[in-house]
């Protein structure tokens, strides 16, 4: 059941161009940066700053991607409590020494990212992991922070933010839904 519209199209491109130059800004400049997006909804915001950041500094930052899902996909769709694992990376780029900006739809439990980690640190040694989501959901299971936010929502646990994005669902759009 549909509660409030967040951000509409133009909101996101907004929210995503100050993260594209607070990652610039952090890291004065982004030639050892490569975004790394967390499937299936944190794949086109990668590709988004990476156009944005090109459109900043004239540099194309590399991009990969990591499907870090449960195991057992129950109803709730909830990592609450549960242990996400890595099913499928895909980055063609070696990380070692880099600034790895792990990049999600939405930053919850923390245990999704918890998981990214391991999953990275698994296959290489980067000099740094960075984060950033477009929602902080807040509920926190996990001493995990976000880097850059696109927006911060406060959120009961009987609620869900819904995040439509163009390239998958042809809508652009985060809204707060009642379970
Ligand atoms: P995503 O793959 O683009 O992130 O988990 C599958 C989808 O369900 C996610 O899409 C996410 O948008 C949506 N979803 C909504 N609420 C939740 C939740 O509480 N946990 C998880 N893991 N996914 C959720
Ligand atoms: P966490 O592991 O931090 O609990 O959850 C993060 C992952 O679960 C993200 O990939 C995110 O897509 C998904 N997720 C958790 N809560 C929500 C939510 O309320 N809405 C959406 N769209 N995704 C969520
Ligand atoms: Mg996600």
């Amino acid at each position: 059941k549909k509660k409030t519209d967040i951000l509409d199209k133009p909101a996101i491109s907004r929210a995503l161009t100050r993260v594209a130059h607070e990652i610039v800004e952090r890291n004065k400049g982004v030639e050892d940066v490569v975004l790394v997006g967390i499937k299936t909804r944190g794949v086109p915001l990668t590709k988004r700053l990476h156009d944005k950041i090109r459109q900043i500094e004239n540099i194309e930052v590399p991009i990969g991607e990591l499907d870090i899902t449960l195991y057992r996909d129950d109803l709730e769709k909830s990592t609450t409590h549960q242990d996400p694992e890595l099913k499928e990376t895909n980055i063609e780029v070696d990380l070692s020494g880099k600034t790895v900006i792990l990049v999600d739809d939405v930053l919850y439990t923390g245990r999704t990212v918890r998981a990214a980690l391991d999953a990275i640190m698994d296959i290489a040694r980067p000099s740094q992991i960075q984060l950033g989501v477009l929602v902080d959901r807040g509920h926190r299971e996990l001493p995990i922070r976000a880097d850059y936010v696109g927006k911060n929502i406060p959120t009961s646990d009987k609620e869900i933010i819904v995040v439509q994005l163009d390239e998958i669902d042809n809508a652009d759009q985060v809204s707060i839904y009642e379970k």
